[in-house]
């Protein structure tokens, strides 16, 4: 999933597309290097970011969703609203990407259900401007799992089709760095709720945090190759989807795994206590 931002404030992309025609094309080399499916917002979410009103959302992605939907563009909506999904649905988006989790707005079960389409269900607790106030867990891994289950009952109860929903645990939504890596790192008990899984790590702060020299924070466009390396650890864990700001970059690090398994032997042994000793001939794919 290629990330799309058409908003001024955006951490990574802010401002750059503002005028549709940009947009548009800068949706097209997304799709172009290999993105599934471009997904647009016209709100920005990082921390402490206010809401725009709908109008204005819906100004600036209808035309964008529009115009790489009639280019044969697979498009996703990046909106909490129901108004936006369903203006975007109409204009050709395939899929509608929730990161409040039908929390934003108590109408969009109604309006996914209606639409049929695939709907990612992300972990979240507050709006952006005071999320950072939420980051309280007990087991950070297993407090998600149980929001995200109870958000996906709420969703089924409206009327979603549970086989629609793809589940994604918000990394950075109400989360601090710490949170981050242990959803990353224990991923595998998130698989177990039986939903594809998307994860959104690209250029995110935790990883200028990880990154940083000192006082010196990498910007985002220095972020690609921590991007790239979560990327594959995810895949391996089992992430059905990755969204990012650097297609050809992810699609490099997902080749190279890839030819690493198709060669025989998985980089991780998740399931297998004890990895083969060195003179032991693996004969095939190991289980993870
Ligand atoms: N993160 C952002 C925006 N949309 N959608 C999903 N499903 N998951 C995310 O983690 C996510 C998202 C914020 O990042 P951006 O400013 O780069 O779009």
């Amino acid at each position: 999933m290629g990330v799309l931002n058409v908003t001024p404030d955006s951490f990574s992309d802010g401002g750059r597309y503002l005028v549709p025609a940009r947009a548009v094309e800068h949706g097209l080399v997304l799709a172009g290097q290999g993105a599934d499916v471009v997904d647009i917002g016209g709100e920005s979410t990082r921390p402490g970011a206010r809401p725009v009103p709908v109008r204005e959302e819906l100004r600036r992605v209808l035309p964008v969703v529009r115009g790489l939907a009639a280019r044969g563009v697979p498009v996703s909506i990046d909106t909490m609203r129901a108004r936006v999904a369903e203006a975007a649905l109409e204009a050709g988006a395939v899929l509608v990407n929730d990161v409040s989790g039908g929390l934003g707005d108590p109408d969009m079960a109604r309006c996914v259900a209606a639409a049929r389409v695939p709907y990612v269900l992300t972990h979240w607790r507050a709006p952006s401007r005071d999320m950072h106030r939420f980051a309280g867990y007990g087991d950070v891994v297993a407090d998600v799992r149980t929001e995200l289950l109870h958000r996906l009952d709420a969703l089924v109860a409206a009327g979603v089709d549970p086989d629609r929903v793809i589940l994604d645990p918000g990394l950075g939504f109400a989360k601090t760095p710490t949170h981050n890596w242990q959803l990353l790192a224990r991923l595998d008990e998130l698989r177990e709720l039986g939903r594809p899984l998307l994860i959104g790590a690209s250029r995110k702060s935790f990883l200028g945090r990880l990154l940083a020299d000192g006082d010196a924070v990498p910007p985002p466009e220095h972020r690609d190759g921590a991007t790239a390396a979560v990327s594959v650890l995810a895949a391996l864990a089992g992430a059905d989807c990755l969204r990012v700001h650097d297609v050809p970059g992810t699609i490099a690090a997902l080749r190279v795994l890839a030819a690493w398994e198709t060669a025989g032997v998985s980089p991780m042994f998740r399931s297998a206590p004890t990895p083969p000793r060195p003179d032991e001939t693996v004969t095939g794919p190991i289980p993870r």
